[in-house]
């Protein structure tokens, strides 16, 4: 993936991507793929969705027992049967990406919102959200994105009119969608954690920014690394505390000092699972 700045007339085709697809579809023609690819690039620079990001870019709480949950991915009966296994009582703090590919976005966010759940937004539910706020962005409707599925839990169709997918969408769940943070600075037991979707990126220069800035200084400059990157956790940065991350799935869960990946490829990978990291036992649950 190319992540290199674009120049000017590069930055003016991305913003009118979109446009452009609908244009085609509107005509009755085919949609050059290059479209959708200009379009995707435009979402994950930011060019297109920069203001969807409506939470805090860094949040903060605090509790004594908390439970993250790793990328969901409409899986409502694999999150219940974790949930179940959840004292009540405890925090309970979400990675992102609840929506997409799976067959129940819907009862994810019922049951999330059951339980007062908080965290951070994952690239998926950007898209959605975006999509929520009409900017069609048709990239979404692609299987490896799986926003068709988001959209039949919800009992409409892609084609449908979009005061219709308005209308299908409980304001609970937008409102929900709409606070979630970038970066969660989660203190569990007097010991602070980072949450982010997709964890940090190495390849921006942190001189002179101290570790307990660096995050506040990454969500600032380059908010789209922190949801949509390539970021590996095992070449993690180490800032001084814990990045709890998804967005990347493993077959295991990986745990070490500075890093605690959780996406353990629910509705991604043949085979996912789900996982929820227990805190500040640091320890999981995995269904
Ligand atoms: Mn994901």
């Amino acid at each position: 993936m190319s992540m290199k700045r674009p120049r000017k007339n590069e930055l003016e085709r991305m913003k009118h991507a979109g446009w452009l697809i609908r244009q085609h579809e509107a005509r009755g023609l085919d949609v050059p793929a290059e479209l959708y690819e200009l379009q995707g690039e435009a979402v994950r620079l930011g060019v297109a969705h920069g203001k969807t990001q409506r939470g805090p870019l860094v949040g903060r709480h605090s509790t004594d027992r908390a439970a993250v949950v790793g990328d969901i991915h409409g899986e409502a009966d694999k999150l219940a049967a974790l949930l179940a296994r959840i004292e009540t009582d405890r925090t309970l703090v979400v990675v992102g990406d609840l929506c997409d590919r799976g067959p129940a976005t819907r009862r994810v966010l019922d049951q999330l919102l059951t339980r007062g759940a908080i965290g951070v937004l994952g690239n998926h539910d950007q898209v959605f959200l975006c999509w929520l706020d009409g900017d069609l962005d048709r990239t979404w409707l692609l299987p490896h994105m799986g926003g068709r599925a988001t959209l039949a839990s919800y009992g409409v169709s892609a084609d449908a009119a979009p005061t219709a997918i308005d209308a299908a969408v409980p304001a609970s769940h937008r409102e929900f969608l709409g606070s979630l943070a970038l970066a969660l600075d989660l203190e569990v037991a007097g010991t602070h954690y980072w949450v982010v979707h997709a964890g940090l990126p190495t390849r921006h220069s942190l001189e002179g920014v101290p570790f307990e800035e660096i995050v506040p200084f990454l969500a600032r400059e380059y908010p789209m690394d922190l949801m949509w990157g390539q970021n590996d956790p095992e070449a993690a940065l180490s800032i001084g505390r814990p990045v709890i991350m998804g967005h990347t799935p493993r077959a295991e869960p990986l745990l070490t000092d500075h890093v605690i990946a959780i996406d353990t490829g629910c509705a991604t990978t043949r085979g996912g699972r789900l996982t929820a990291l227990l805190l500040p036992e640091r320890t999981f649950i995995t269904v």
